[in-house]
């Protein structure tokens, strides 16, 4: 059971003075008491606040008022000052900006990419190929493809990036899925594809292979790839 769970039955239920500590209390009492930053320190500072604060007799309501009073009138952005109950002993309102505290923590935003990679199929078998030992999912094997542009169609951003690295065309045959996943910097859609060689074979690099199926697990892929795998696993992998 977390501190919060914690803390609400206790006081609710069996009115021990133990007060709640959530995101919308903890609000609250950065607001009261003029704090910037949630930092450890001043969660322990809020937490000794509210130990003083919190009603002996009626724990449980104390607590739960608080919680309302963070989900109803103390809100992050436009806050309803003008009908909250404890205005005057607040610090935040008295600064005549209570929105800045405490500080919004601004998520950086990561880039999206639509990524798009082919299972070019020569009978049983389909190409792979190695990434560089250096950069991003370095060493790892991978199918060939890569990020789709600006108002390109996937399959023609399929094409132009198979061309591009094999030096042939495929055709291509069927979509398998899009998965999506999240690395640190970016995050992908990565769309899947079944496809054959167009007459022109394409051309072997020094680190390419050409495996079946059960072969997958001798090779490392990066974590998206596998994603795609348990949907190949799910809908069967031929075409
Ligand atoms: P770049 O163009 O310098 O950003 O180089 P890459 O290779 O990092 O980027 P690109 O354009 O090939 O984009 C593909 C992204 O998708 C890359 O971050 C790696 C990730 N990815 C995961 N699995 C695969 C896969 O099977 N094939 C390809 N081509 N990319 C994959």
């Amino acid at each position: 059971m977390g501190d919060y769970t914690a803390a609400a039955v206790l006081s609710i239920a069996f009115q021990q003075s133990y007060p709640v500590m959530d995101g919308n209390v903890k609000r609250v009492m950065a607001r009261i008491l003029g704090l910037k930053n949630l930092t450890k320190r001043n969660l322990i500072r809020i937490q000794g606040r509210l130990k003083k604060l919190i009603s002996i007799e009626k724990p449980g309501d104390f607590n739960q008022a608080m919680m309302e009073l963070g989900a109803k009138i103390c809100f992050p952005k436009n806050p309803n000052c003008g009908k909250c109950p404890i205005q005057k002993s607040c610090y935040a309102f008295d600064s005549g900006s209570p929105e800045s505290y405490p500080a919004l923590i601004k998520k950086e935003k990561i880039p999206h990419y639509e990524i798009v990679a082919g299972l070019i199929w020569r009978k049983e078998k389909f190409y792979i190929q190695k990434r560089g030992e250096k950069g991003m999912l370095a060493g790892l094997w991978e199918f060939p493809g890569g990020k789709v542009e600006n108002g390109e169609s996937l399959e023609n951003a399929l094409r132009r990036e198979i061309t591009e690295e094999c030096g042939a065309t495929p055709i291509i045959l069927k979509k398998i899925g899009a998965i999506k996943h999240a690395y640190t910097h970016f995050s992908i859609t990565f769309h899947g594809y079944h496809c054959q060689e167009n007459g022109t074979p394409i051309r072997n690099r020094e680190f390419s292979k050409w495996i079946q199926p059960n072969q997958i697990d001798a090779f490392p892929f990066p974590k998206a790839n596998h994603k795609l795998f348990s949907l190949l696993n799910e809908q069967g992998w031929d075409v």
